[in-house]
């Protein structure tokens, strides 16, 4: 028996986890959740994840677990081979603390301005169950705070090809589905992320990306 993930090609968060699992060369089987349909809100996927998000991962005895993070954890446990969580001490903990940074302060960004100002974002401001109503002012802040994060990643990046280790890692591959989430809401690096732009590029470049 294989392992299925529950999934949505276009949604990001997903995406982190095909990344990870093509870095590693894990097959799982897919489920598509159909998160333009609202599918992820029936009664049949909120019996196997509550918080009606994707990813969630079935593993082989039946635990679901519903966050990339608790995903990456035990991925790499089960695989260790390319390590893509550190392999020291030290390295482990700076791609946890890189990617907690880009999940607090880029993909919390992205996410405020697309949730706030889409249409089709109209009362599922946030995700999950329940119902919430739309802020225009966090779509405006969350416009500020993309800037201010591609001006991080950029600094952290010179004169490095990875974030936190000197191989790619989990922390990149958030980065990396982050920058490209941006897009959606016209976000780009600029001219002067000299060093962002380089490194995306190159994380584009691996046969992961597409996953
Ligand atoms: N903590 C989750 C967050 C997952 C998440 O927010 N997924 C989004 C897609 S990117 C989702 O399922 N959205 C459902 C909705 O918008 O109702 C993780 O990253 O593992």
């Amino acid at each position: 028996m294989t392992m299925t993930l529950y999934d949505f090609s276009l949604a990001p968060s997903p995406r982190r986890t095909r990344i990870l699992l093509a870095e590693k060369g894990i097959h799982v089987d897919n489920i598509q959740v159909d998160l333009t349909k609202g599918e992820q809100l029936s009664a049949e996927f909120q019996a196997i994840n509550p918080c009606c998000t994707v990813p969630a991962l079935k593993l082989e005895d039946g635990t679901v677990l519903t966050q990339n993070i608790a995903i990456a954890l035990y991925l790499e446990d089960v695989q260790p081979d390319p390590p893509m969580l550190g392999t020291t001490a030290t390295e482990r903990a700076v791609v946890m603390n890189w990617n907690a940074r880009v999940e607090f302060e880029g993909l919390m960004a992205v996410a405020e301005v697309l949730r706030n100002r889409a249409k089709t974002m109209q009362g599922r401001a946030l995700t999950g169950p329940e119902s919430y109503e739309q802020i225009p002012a966090l779509a405006e802040r969350g416009m500020a705070r993309i800037k201010v994060f591609f001006d991080v990643l950029n600094d952290a990046l010179v004169g490095r090809e990875f974030l936190a280790t000197d191989r790619y890692s989990f922390a990149d591959i958030t980065a990396f589905v982050v920058v490209d989430f941006a897009k959606w809401v016209k976000a780009e690096p600029e001219e002067r992320h000299s060093d962002l732009r380089r490194w995306f590029a190159a994380a584009a470049a691996r046969p992961s990306a597409s996953a």
